[in-house]
């Protein structure tokens, strides 16, 4: 049984094809600063989306009626989706997936009809798994869609909901580790606040990282030794999210000793949500050694929500691509598109157009910023910005060499400061473009 009957494989036929159902740029094999292109984008597919959406939003019902979920309930629905998928995956050559538990398997009517729902749906992934090569590249629980979490998970007011979603974090680990997964990601669903007036933020994030810890020691303890992530996002359900930023999140992992086993997992609408530029994000975490993995997606800067929308911007995947580089590349992490066709797009097909945009979007920002990387050019000119440090009263003051006392003196001594130079921001773009557009 096929669910694209249609559709094969998607090959690289280059920059000059048509064939809407090939890549452009994507070529898996080809070696980019000694790497192939398929291991520096580890692009990973998300069931939640892909499989799971139905074009439902708050206005209007769902739009998407699969053929392959027809006459299909319960666990013969679940199992059949995972077929699908890895049908989907492997025509598009994605290596990796990440889930969340209510994704793959239904909630049934008690937590432990769930965990039975798991097993035997894992038991599937693994058999496809061996079958076509492709991984697990992060699981995760969802502990915000059930109304026992309407308070939040690991932030609720009510004890309950904590004990639950540690039920689920639990198993959801197992079936991580069951399944090979290089890394687990929380992101926070409902951890956070919509009225100040009702909330004891001091009491809901130390629970937080209670709870964070717990999971930490129960990864030692049955020998997981994938990554964790911490997924950033400032508001939506809530209105103020205590995963705010990386900022947030980074001083909240060093406030309560977690900094040692969290890394972030950034997402890019989240990043603009949050005011900031996804580079911003990417640089942020990167210069403190934390960034993991990326959500690749996009929003509309004329929308203040999530629309978790296929990336299809070269510059922004260019910049991406750079900071990502910049910072060592991917070791754990990957690309995953935490993205979703739109409502309007319910065919299958849609499915297939907007991963191959993704991912030739990527390859086309990987090349880019591989060139901009080899020339130098770019990084010269900010060095140059920066040379006053690079010896004399500078270099002395990287080196620890200076109090406010000394640098007194020397200012009185000069006299006047030494003359700036430009920014030449205009030069730095108009620099950039002649990356981007070679012809
Ligand atoms: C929500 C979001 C989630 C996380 C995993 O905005 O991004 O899908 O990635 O829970
Ligand atoms: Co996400």
């Amino acid at each position: 049984m096929t669910a694209f009957p249609e559709i094969s494989k998607i090959h690289y036929e280059g920059p000059d094809s048509k064939n809407p159902l090939a890549f452009r740029f994507y070529n898996p094999e080809e070696i980019i600063e000694g790497k192939s292109m398929a291991e520096h984008l580890k692009f990973s597919c998300a069931f939640w989306h892909t499989i799971c959406a139905d074009g439902s939003d708050p206005f209007g019902l769902g739009t998407m009626f699969r053929p392959w979920d027809m006459e299909k309930i319960g666990m013969e629905k679940a199992i059949n989706r995972v077929n699908v998928f890895f049908e989907f995956c492997e025509k598009l050559q994605i290596p990796y997936y990440c889930f969340h538990d209510r994704d793959i398997a239904p909630e049934g009517e008690t937590l432990a009809e769930f965990q039975a729902n798991l097993d035997e749906v894992t038991k599937v992934f693994k058999e496809q798994q061996q079958r076509t090569g492709i991984k697990l590249l992060w699981g995760t629980a969802n502990m915000f869609s059930n109304p026992r979490y309407m308070h939040g998970a690991a932030t609720s007011c009510h004890a309950d909901s904590f004990a639950f979603a540690a039920a689920q974090v639990k198993k959801a680990l197992e079936i991580t580790k069951e399944l090979g997964g290089t890394g687990y990601t929380f992101w926070g669903g409902r951890e956070g606040y919509q009225c100040l007036w009702n909330t004891d933020m001091k009491r809901e994030i130390d629970h937080l990282a209670a709870f964070m810890h717990m999971a930490v020691d129960y990864a030692k303890e049955i020998g997981f030794t994938g990554q964790f992530y911490f997924e950033p996002k400032p508001k939506e359900p809530t209105k103020h999210q205590y995963d705010f930023d990386c900022a947030a999140c980074i001083n909240f992992l060093r406030a309560y000793g977690l900094q040692d086993h969290v890394k972030m997992n950034i997402e890019t609408n989240h990043a603009t949500l949050a005011g900031h530029t996804v580079e911003h994000e990417l640089d942020y975490a990167g210069m403190q050694g934390m960034l993991g993995s990326v959500d690749a997606n996009t929003g509309d800067l004329l929308l203040g929500w999530d629309t978790d929308q296929f990336p299809t911007d070269i510059y922004l995947t260019t910049k991406m691509m750079l900071y990502i580089l910049k910072h060592g590349g991917f070791t754990t992490g990957g690309l995953n598109f935490d993205a979703k066709v739109r409502r309007e797009s319910f065919e299958p097909n849609d499915l297939f157009y907007a991963h191959i945009g993704g991912m030739d979007a990527f390859a086309k920002g990987l090349k880019i910023a591989a060139a901009i990387r080899k020339s130098g050019e770019w990084e010269q000119m900010i060095a140059q910005r920066y040379h006053s440090w690079d010896s004399g009263i500078g270099a002395e003051i990287e080196a620890g060499k200076h109090n406010l006392k000394t640098l007194a003196n020397y200012a009185l001594e000069k006299g006047n400061i030494a003359p700036l130079s430009s920014g030449h921001q205009e030069l730095f773009e108009n620099v950039i473009n002649r990356y981007m557009f070679t012809d």
